[in-house]
């Protein structure tokens, strides 16, 4: 055996990085401070642990190590049940249009004022690492700061919810979450376990035609709308009601994916959405939303022909249209995604004088639900001391101690009343949070009310209101969904359900599925209302022919024609677009013998990441493309995601293996007008061409 060296003069590390005491400090050049333990102790060594000799045992002694490990060992905290991938964003609220009549909130009265906000987008079922574009509902919750405390509109993208109780979110989740005994699928409601949950309560079926429609897979945050849901109430001065609901408005317009696309960005880019906002705020093109609301009274809601108090239904726009009153801006990237993107705690129960809940069972449930979560998921009472879920207005209050106590309270008194101290904190009838006093009748129970058992009107005026494109996407999705379902009486049950909808959807989705017969449909509760159709339940209907905050791929090669490229790059970002140059290398020499650095390598940056997509290649680079699979994919997945495509002579071979075919979204390079024209729209006449719908 030769014996051993001294390990250190293998390690190829320079002298100061290995960890002799005092040549720290100049590793990356300039001055650092002196690194220490969390009680301050300077560390003379952050690379090597304390060895009882140079080829000996580690110490127990060494307390650095083991502060250092134990501290990582404790790095991760519960993540949240629902909602735990997310990415979130700082900005404000600016209130235009005064509520004044309705409401003492001083945020929703003071026109002009910006108050500070932070805003978490976010997918239910996956985990905290899972991908950003599977079908499921989106989450999208903002804390506003208000000088009269927090205000936390925790809402979803999609207006409706899948249950009427607090007492079913629990099956729900665990219905939808990986199934208990395999661990699979994540992030994902394709799977028995859904379906037979969703097939067994027919009130879901008004959130899921909604999960089966594009609005399940959206293009990016910034073009979602945000939702409420429930009815709250504003109070004003003489102590009287009116029904709330809140609504976000994306400015950039709502878009979403197709479902091809949104499929195969799970492997184009894991974190598609948290990048995309990452990289709006960073260069400047900060997303807004308007924010509006629909108010009504007692009496309005008495005359809907549905529950308003039931969260499985919506107010159509048609019958109380939307008032803006404001805006929000988000302008500021989180400075460290845990202690503000994972540590934010939302609680719908947070709200300031001057809004107040409604009876909505879900909601009520919702009270309750959000600060016992925090308190185990934050590790304790303290939770609200962290700097991200701190009011930002002056609070007193006599809560004392607990884990993680950061303040440190003064005086001899914490409790009320109280005579020893002359500023001590008080309640407040006049400023404090009022609770309209609302009478109510009936008797105790556990009990359903009738005026929820219609679960099959909305969703079918949803149905009716979708454009030919999106009904059949939603039928597609279903056939999809319910393909990966191996429980033969689930999809029966399910297309059961979908005849109350509309007989045509359950036939399509039938076919699509290859049933000899359509199934029975069950017994409903209540007979289904034809209600008028509600052009604004519509997702194309609210997108914008626009390139505003989309983002254009230019492939290019060796020998390319740079002018040709600028030519394109200048137009798209006249038009409000991002460009990325796409190249098989990294970077590649121009016709004119210049460097052009590429933004991204051909085979790791697909279109899938691209609304448009454009090519600017020689004809001997575009022959050597053609055999490239990464290359044909590129063209392929553009057309079939109907996106448009402008391209020059040398990349026709590519097309041609492509199986790109001539349409008014695939346009000569030299048009440019013509392709920024294609590129604000997606190509909808295409999709018969390169899909089989259901
Ligand atoms: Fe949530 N929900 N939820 N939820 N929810 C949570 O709270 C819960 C519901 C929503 O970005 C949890 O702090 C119950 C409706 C969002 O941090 C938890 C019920 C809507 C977020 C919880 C509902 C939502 C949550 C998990 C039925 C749309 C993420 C971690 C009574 C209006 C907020 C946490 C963020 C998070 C419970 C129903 C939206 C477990 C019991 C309806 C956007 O407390």
């Amino acid at each position: 055996m030769p014996t051993k060296k001294s390990p250190s003069r293998k390690n190829p590390l320079p002298a100061d990085v290995r960890g002799h005491a005092g040549e720290l400090h100049q590793q990356a050049g300039g001055t650092h401070p002196v690194m220490t333990t969390q009680m301050g102790i300077p560390v003379p060594d952050n690379q090597n642990s304390l060895r009882a000799t140079p080829r000996g045992p580690t110490l127990l002694e060494d307390f650095i190590l083991r502060e250092k490990i134990t501290h990582f060992d404790h790095e991760r905290i519960p993540e949240r049940i629902v909602h735990a991938r997310g990415s979130a964003a700082h900005g404000y609220f600016e209130l235009t249009d005064s509520l004044a009549e309705f409401t003492t909130a001083k945020v929703l009265t003071e026109v002009g004022k910006r108050t500070p906000l932070f805003t978490r987008f976010s997918t239910v079922a996956g985990g905290a690492g899972s991908v950003d574009t599977p079908r499921d509902v989106r989450g999208f919750a903002v804390k506003i700061y208000t000088e009269e405390g927090n205000w936390d509109i925790v809402g979803n993208n999609i207006p409706v919810f899948f249950i009427q109780d607090a007492m079913k979110f629990p099956d729900l989740i665990h219905a939808v979450k990986m199934e208990p005994d395999r661990g699979f699928p994540q992030a994902a409601s394709a799977h028995d376990t859904f379906w037979d949950f969703v097939s067994l309560m027919p009130e879901t079926m008004h959130t899921l035609i909604w999960a089966m429609s594009d609005r399940a897979i959206p293009r990016s945050l910034r073009m979602m709308e945000g939702f409420g849901i429930h009815s709250f109430r504003l109070i004003n001065a003489k102590g009287e009601s009116t029904f709330v609901k809140f609504h976000w408005r994306p400015r950039l317009g709502l878009q979403s994916t197709v479902w091809d696309e949104a499929a195969k960005l799970q492997g184009a880019d894991n974190d598609f959405h948290r990048r995309d906002l990452f990289e709006a705020i960073d260069s400047g093109a900060f997303p807004q939303w308007d924010f509006g609301v629909q108010l009504f009274t007692e009496a309005d809601a008495e005359a809907f022909p549905f529950d308003h108090l039931d969260p499985t239904k919506l107010i159509p726009e048609e019958l109380v249209p939307l008032r803006i009153i404001g805006r929000m801006v988000l302008d500021r990237w989180p400075d460290n995604l845990f202690a503000e993107t994972e540590q934010v705690a939302y609680c719908p129960a947070n709200l300031p004088p001057g809004i107040d809940f409604s009876n909505d069972p879900l909601l009520q449930g919702r009270l309750f639900s959000y600060l016992d979560t925090q308190l185990s998921r934050l590790g304790g009472n303290n939770f609200s001391q962290i700097p991200i879920n701190a009011p930002k207005c002056p609070f007193h209050h006599n809560q004392r101690d607990g884990h993680m106590q950061m303040q440190v309270p003064k005086g001899r008194v914490a409790y009320e009343p109280q005579s020893l101290v002359p500023d001590a904190p008080r309640a407040s009838l006049a400023q404090g949070f009022r609770s309209f006093a609302q009478a109510s009748d009936g008797s105790k129970g556990r009990v359903r009310a009738e005026s929820f058992a219609d679960h099959y009107s909305q969703p079918r005026q949803f149905w009716l209101s979708q454009s030919e494109i999106e009904q059949a996407h939603i039928a597609s999705s279903y056939a999809f969904e319910l393909s990966k379902v191996e429980t033969l009486h689930v999809r029966d049950a399910v297309v059961g359900h979908l005849r109350h909808i509309d007989e045509g959807l359950a036939q399509r989705v039938a076919d699509a599925l290859g049933m000899a017969e359509l199934p029975p449909a069950p017994q409903a509760a209540a007979s289904v209302q034809d209600l008028p159709p509600s052009p604004a339940l519509q997702l194309i209907g609210k997108m914008k022919d626009t390139l505003e905050g989309r983002c254009v791929g230019i492939l290019v090669s060796e020998g390319s024609d740079g002018a040709m490229v600028d030519k394109i790059r200048k137009a798209a970002e006249k038009a409000g677009a991002t460009v990325k140059i796409v190249a098989p290398k990294i970077a590649v020499t121009l016709k004119d013998g210049s460097r052009l650095a590429a933004d991204g390598q051909l085979a790791g940056t697909p279109s899938m990441v691209f609304d448009a997509v454009a090519s600017v290649l020689m004809p001997s680079e575009g022959d050597k493309l053609a055999r490239d699979s990464a290359a044909v994919e590129w063209f392929a997945n553009a057309f079939a995601h109907l996106k448009a495509i402008a391209a020059c002579k040398g990349t026709q071979v590519i097309l041609q293996k492509a199986n790109v075919e001539p349409d008014a979204g695939v346009l000569a390079i030299e048009d440019v007008n013509g392709f920024i024209a294609a590129a604000k729209t997606r190509q909808w006449a295409r999709e018969p061409n390169v899909r089989t719908l259901a």
